[in-house]
């Protein structure tokens, strides 16, 4: 197996799905690249050493700017806040580094769009881990509407809940709480959260030509962790949108921080002439299919449990009946990213594709902001 040497910059919660992934892979892929965690980066030398002890890295860097430049590196793997994305992923691509950058690709489109212009200049692999389109169940739904089996899509509706910003006593920014600081961050649950729902739903269902969206900033103002000091807070606490896809589908989607008892509630339900189907994080290894060319007396919703050899990515793991979890989709994020430098060939979603995802995105929060119909 050749080596893919990583550099890996940030270590918080994405740090550790993707280093997980890497350690892994091999173990149940046949690729002809072994990932090699060379370095990892961070702020605080202390608790990036202790990171890189603890899933094995060779050595830490304190400066991405170093990393970046480093020979010894192959692939940059950015897991930082959105607001460094543009920069370290530029840097990477000029010195002809693979990327892989997390989600969202950037802050907006006009971030995005320099970003795709920079590995494509570069001519370097590149991909951003949108990872919920490699749960089986999600990549089962993209077979089963790519054969045909729903027909005509009238409807595709997405929720992403969660609830653990409510409490007005939780501060924005920081290390773990750049998510609620738009100047980190870009925007609030649209960038987060609904960018996973609309990246999947472009995946499944083409794309998104216009929306209107509602928005609200629930708590207007919070104590900031780096100053100190009480600010505005500046991202989307909420926001829901209506949309019509290419197809002729309509949209509506949803999500908030405020949804009390709901962690991480990301679930669609997709309505085509011959069949739905529909999907629940909370139940990632099982697919709800209604099929109506079924005999009137058995028709009804039925339950797939994806774990059979013939579903997809699951002939890697361990015999059917058996689920796997969250981590494997990054899992299988890196066996295709490998599979796919192997074979020259491109990996979804690359930044080009993502930057459609950031489009609908800008769409939406403009849409908030002045209550009207936005073209994406
Ligand atoms: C936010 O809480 C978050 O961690 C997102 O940033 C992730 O992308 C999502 O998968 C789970 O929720």
């Amino acid at each position: 197996m050749k080596p893919l040497n990583i550099g890996l910059v940030g270590h918080g919660f994405m740090g550790r799905t993707h280093s997980n992934a890497y350690v892994s892979v091999n173990n149940f892929f046949d690729l002809d690249y072994r990932p090699v965690l060379k370095a990892v980066c961070g702020r605080d030398a202390a608790q990036t050493k202790a990171f890189a002890d603890k899933w094995g890295y060779e050595s830490i860097e304190s400066d991405w700017r170093v990393l970046v430049k480093r020979p010894d590196i192959d692939a940059i793997d950015i897991c930082t806040p959105n607001n460094l994305h543009k920069e370290i992923a530029i840097a990477a691509a000029e010195a002809g580094k693979m990327v892989l950058c997390e989600k969202p690709l950037s802050m907006n489109t006009a971030e995005g769009e320099q970003m795709c212009q920079a590995v494509e200049k570069a001519g370097v692999a590149n991909t951003v881990w949108y990872n919920y389109r490699r749960v089986p169940a999600v990549s089962l739904a993209k077979q089963l509407i790519d054969e045909g089996r729903l027909g005509r899509i009238f409807h595709y509706r997405a929720q992403f809940l969660q609830d653990w910003t409510i409490s007005a006593d939780l501060p924005q920014g920081g290390t773990a709480l750049w998510r609620l600081d738009s100047a980190a961050a870009g925007s609030g649950v649209t960038g987060d959260l609904l960018a996973h729902c609309i990246d999947t739903a472009l995946w499944l269902n083409g794309s998104i030509n216009s929306v209107s969206a509602m928005t609200e900033t629930f708590i207007k103002e919070r104590k900031h962790n780096l100053t100190g000091k009480v600010e505005k807070v500046g991202i989307d606490d909420a926001c829901a949108f209506l949309c019509r896809f290419e197809n002729g589908a309509l949209g509506l989607f949803e999500s908030t921080r405020y949804a009390r008892g709901h962690k991480a509630l990301y679930t669609f339900e997709i309505n085509g002439e011959h069949a739905s189907i529909r999907w629940d994080l909370h139940d990632l290894h099982r697919l709800e299919y209604f099929n109506h060319k079924d005999d009137s007396l058995i028709r009804g919703w039925r339950s797939i449990h994806v774990t059979d050899g013939d579903m997809p990515y699951m002939k890697h793991w361990w015999v059917p009946g058996l689920q796997i979890g969250y981590e494997h989709t990054f899992i299988h994020q890196v066996a295709d990213f490998l599979a796919g430098i192997a074979a020259s060939k491109p990996v979804s979603p690359t930044f080009r594709e993502s930057l459609e995802t950031q489009r609908v995105c800008d769409a939406v929060l403009a849409s908030g902001k002045d209550q009207t119909w936005h073209r994406v």
